[in-house]
C-alpha cells in the first residue's frame, strides 16, 4: 500500500497532470498494485482493490476518465470473479488496463485525425488559439503541421501552475509558431490576432453537454462568443461522467491557496478553483471519436461507444 499512497500522490502534487495521463497513469498505478498484492483469497485481495481504487479516485475529484477507467477495470473484475484463480488476478487486470488504455490511445489518434480536418489546406494562413495544457488539443495541432497546414498557435499561460508552457514547448518543438500570452490577455489575443478558431480541452463532460476544463475556459468561450469566434472542445468520450445522468453533479475541485501566494498576510482568503464550467451554449462542437457534434448529445454517443460503462 505505501507505494500506491506514493504513486497517489504523483497524481494530488500533479507531478502527473492533464486528464488523459491522469487516467492512464491510475490505472497503471493499480495494475501494479495488483502485481504486488499478496491476498490469501479472492474477497481479500478485491476488499484491497476497492480500497487502493477509491485511494487514485480521490487524488484528483474532477477526472472521469480516470474514474470510468478504474471502474471499467473493476467491473470486469466483478463480472468474472467466480472463474478467477487468485494468483491470476493482476492478469486480468493488467488486460483490462491495456484495453482501456487503447481504447484511449485510438481515441485520441482519431480525434487528431478529426480535429485537423477544421484546419485550411496548405497555404492559406489560420491563427488557433488554446488554453492550458491538453494533449488532445496539441495532438489537432501536431497532426495539422504534419499534414502541411500553415498556422500559428496563440496560448495562455494558465496561472497558478503554468501548464500553458508545456503547450508552448510541445508546439514549438514541432515547429508550430506559438505566441504565448498571460491569461489576462486571452481576450485581447483574440482580437489582435484575429483568431480563427479556438480549441480547449475537457477534465469532464456532463449529460447536459457542460463541459468542465481549467479555470479561465469559460472566459475565453465568453470572448470566443463575442468576437464570433468558432469554439471547439477536443475530449474522448470517456470523459463523460455518467452519473451526471442521475442528477448528481460534478465536482469542481478547489486546490491549495498556497500556489497562488506562498505566504501572504493574515486575514486574506485565497481561493484556487482549479476548473470551471463551460455550458453547451457556447460550445460549437465537441471533437470525440464518434466525430463532431452538439456537446449536448454526449451521453447518446458514449452509451452507443461505449455501453457497458453507462
Ligand atoms: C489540465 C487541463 C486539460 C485537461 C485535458 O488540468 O485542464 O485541459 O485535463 O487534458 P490539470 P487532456 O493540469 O489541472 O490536470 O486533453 O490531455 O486529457
Amino acid at each position: 500500500m505505501e507505494q500506491l499512497l506514493k504513486d497517489a500522490q504523483k497524481i494530488k502534487s500533479l507531478e502527473i497532470q492533464g486528464a488523459s495521463n491522469v487516467a492512464v497513469n491510475a490505472i497503471s498505478f493499480l495494475s501494479n498494485y495488483a502485481k504486488r498484492l499478496k491476498c490469501e483469497n479472492i474477497e481479500v485481495c478485491f476488499k484491497k482493490l476497492c480500497e487502493a481504487q477509491g485511494i487514485l479516485i480521490e487524488t484528483r475529484p474532477t477526472e472521469p476518465a480516470m474514474k470510468n477507467g478504474l471502474k471499467f477495470i473493476m467491473n470486469k473484475l466483478e463480472q468474472e470473479k467466480e472463474s478467477i484463480i487468485t494468483k491470476y488476478i493482476s492478469d486480468i487486470i493488467e488486460k483490462y488496463k491495456n484495453l482501456y488504455y487503447d481504447m484511449l490511445q485510438n481515441s485520441k489518434k482519431r480525434i487528431a485525425e478529426i480535429g485537423a480536418r477544421r484546419f485550411p489546406a496548405q497555404g492559406q494562413k489560420f491563427n488557433v488559439m488554446t488554453h492550458c495544457h491538453s494533449s488532445l488539443v496539441t495532438g489537432i495541432l501536431l497532426e495539422a503541421k504534419k499534414q502541411g497546414k500553415n498556422f500559428k498557435a496563440i496560448n495562455t499561460e494558465t496561472q497558478p501552475r503554468l501548464q500553458g508552457r508545456k503547450t508552448a514547448q510541445e508546439l514549438l518543438k514541432a515547429g508550430i509558431e506559438v505566441i504565448h500570452v498571460v491569461d489576462s490577455a486571452m481576450r485581447w489575443a483574440v482580437r489582435h490576432y484575429q483568431i480563427d478558431l479556438i480549441i480547449i480541452g475537457a477534465d469532464s463532460i456532463t449529460s447536459e453537454g457542460t463541459i468542465i476544463n481549467k479555470i479561465g475556459s469559460r472566459l475565453l468561450a465568453l470572448v470566443a462568443h463575442e468576437e464570433h469566434v468558432p469554439f471547439y472542445v477536443a475530449s474522448p468520450l470517456l470523459k463523460y461522467n455518467p452519473e451526471t445522468n442521475l442528477g448528481i453533479l460534478e465536482t469542481i475541485e478547489m486546490r491549495d491557496p498556497q500556489e497562488i501566494w506562498e505566504d501572504p498576510p493574515e486575514g486574506i482568503e485565497i481561493l484556487n478553483p482549479a476548473f470551471e464550467t463551460v455550458s453547451r451554449r457556447y460550445i460549437d462542437g465537441l471533437i470525440t471519436e464518434a466525430g463532431i457534434f452538439a456537446s449536448s448529445h454526449v451521453s447518446q454517443y458514449f452509451a452507443k461507444m461505449y455501453p457497458e460503462m453507462v
